[in-house]
């Protein structure tokens, strides 16, 4: 019965399954929340768009106790650890992050054997397993802050070497040592991808995310997070911006800012994993309850301790 009624609207076409959504969302009092780096249908259906840290405050604090949070997986963990008695689902299991997955626990756990001085900092794109031998987690929205108040000489800062070499640029007196791992799009874009642009459009201002290579950073007239970047455009008295990050934030910088232009630094700037949620996708999570992360309470107690240090910093 209830594939029958999926398939039917899957059928009726894209209108249809949105009201079913969102008739679906009210009948089970359900919270949707989705990244900035979602396709637009998906954007446009949740009750809330915002970037990993702000999705994770809602999550706690929202009353609804069903939660279907459209993005990838560390997200959706990252609010079932900050929100343990709600049910959070997540349109497509297999949604990972590539970067998230370059860290390996038992590889963490030797490296805090060999190094115990080193305060863990870890970038919220990591595994809940990672985050239960974190000291402190950050966002690209509060790196540089939390880095610029932590206290302690010496840190390890994972997964991600690019935000990692730009935090260490921006604070030279610490002793940071860097994980190796980087995201897969981002690293794709090249800095002649950005300087051909910017010949084309001269007037344009680069906005570029800090998972971008160094060589793209060291063009950009403004370095931050998604959010960073949103307020960024929507202050500024710059009329086009050539935008360095997913994809998927082309639809709020629009959306937000109807008379200015925005051109994407390259097509390849496109999260794989990020588009593994559709409409249907989220239909069907939201209609049979399934792709529950499911995480045990010993991991939910170890992760939450470095994400409630991180919102007690932010
Ligand atoms: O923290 C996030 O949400 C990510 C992955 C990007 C950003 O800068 O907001
Ligand atoms: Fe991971 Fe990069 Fe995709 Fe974000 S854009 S989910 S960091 S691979």
């Amino acid at each position: 019965m209830t594939r029958q009624i999926s398939l039917h609207v899957v059928d009726g076409g894209i209108m249809e399954l949105i009201e079913q959504i969102l008739k679906l969302k009210k009948e089970k009092n359900a919270l949707i929340l989705a990244h900035y780096y979602q396709i637009p249908e998906i954007q446009d259906v949740a009750d809330f768009v915002g970037d990993s840290l702000a999705l994770a405050k809602i999550g706690a604090s929202d009353a609804r106790d069903l939660i279907v949070l459209c993005g990838v997986r560390f997200m959706g963990e990252t609010a079932k650890i900050l929100s343990k008695n709600k049910k959070v689902l997540v349109p497509s299991l297999d949604a990972g992050c590539p970067m998230a997955d370059m860290v390996d626990a038992k590889d963490l756990q030797r490296y805090k054997q060999a190094n115990p001085n080193r305060t863990i900092v870890s970038y919220v794109n990591t595994t809940a397993e990672v985050k239960t031998l974190t000291d402190i987690c950050v966002t690209s929205s509060n790196a540089l802050n939390i880095m610029d108040k932590l206290e302690g000489e010496q840190f390890l800062f994972l997964p991600d070497r690019n935000l990692g070499t730009h935090i260490q640029s921006q604070m030279p007196e610490k002793d940071i040592e860097l994980w190796p791992g980087f995201c897969l799009t981002h690293q794709r874009l090249r800095r002649e991808d950005v300087l051909e642009l910017m010949e084309a459009n001269p007037s344009a201002q680069v906005l570029a995310h800090p998972e971008c290579n160094q060589g793209v950073l060291g063009v950009a007239d403004y370095i931050g997070s998604t959010k960073g970047i949103l307020d960024y455009a929507r202050n500024s008295q710059h009329k086009e911006f050539i935008v360095a990050t997913e994809d998927g934030i082309m639809h709020p910088l629009s959306k937000d800012n109807p008379n200015k232009k925005f051109i994407l630094a390259s097509p390849r700037l496109v999260c794989m994993n990020m588009k593994k949620n559709s409409l249907q996708g989220l239909y069907r999570c939201l209609l049979e309850e399934t792709n529950e992360i499911l995480l045990d309470d010993q991991t939910i107690e170890l992760a939450k301790k470095p994400l409630d240090r991180m919102l007690a910093m932010s």
